[in-house]
């Protein structure tokens, strides 16, 4: 008799996640430089999101260029390239159910003054020009931006077992 048969509730994690997301999780300049990445990476963690692809890096201008071409010809474009591009960052692949919209709730909203306390940005930040965190805000933009931080061989499916209960 094999596992799945004598513990009904082990299911392949195909079967258990009906809505499994990669999204992309930036820890910016200003996280890294005050020491916050472990404390942000802990609380993916906790919330049960598979790591499936992790990496230090410093972006130049060509790949927060890439990143932000959504927001070319903001006011704001400038300084943001910038910023992004001052010093080292952590690029996160992070994977499990509705992810995007976890992680976004989570990061809390763009400016942290409206940031609720309990969100990165809410317990974090106080500007918006340095508010910590990236995430994706939808599966289009998750597909968009993660091959600029990662390629296929760095990603990593895997199941990890605590999943069992979520
Ligand atoms: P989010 O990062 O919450 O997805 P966004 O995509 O609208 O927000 O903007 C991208 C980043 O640009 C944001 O994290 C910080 C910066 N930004 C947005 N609005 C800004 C503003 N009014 N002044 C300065 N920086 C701003
Ligand atoms: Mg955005």
């Amino acid at each position: 008799m094999s596992a799945t048969q004598t513990q009904p509730n082990i299911k392949s994690r195909d079967q258990r996640f009906s809505n499994l997301q990669r999204t992309l999780v930036l820890i910016k300049p200003d996280a890294v430089q005050r020491g916050l990445v472990g404390q942000i990476v802990a609380r993916f963690e906790a919330r049960g999101l598979a790591l499936a692809g992790l990496k230090l890096l410093q972006m130049d201008e060509q790949r927060a260029a890439k990143l932000y071409e959504p927001h070319v010809g903001r006011p704001f474009y400038d300084g943001l390239v910038k910023y992004m591009t001052s010093g080292p960052i952590v690029a996160l692949c992070l994977e499990g159910v509705d992810t995007i919209t976890v992680v976004r709730k989570m990061m809390g909203a763009t400016k942290p003054a409206e940031a609720e306390p309990g969100t990165i940005r809410g317990d974090f930040a106080q500007r918006v020009d340095f508010n910590i965190v990236h995430g994706s805000d939808a599966p289009e933009s998750a597909a968009r931006e993660l091959p600029i931080f990662f390629g296929n061989d760095e990603l990593v499916s895997h199941d990890p077992s605590y999943t069992f209960f979520l």
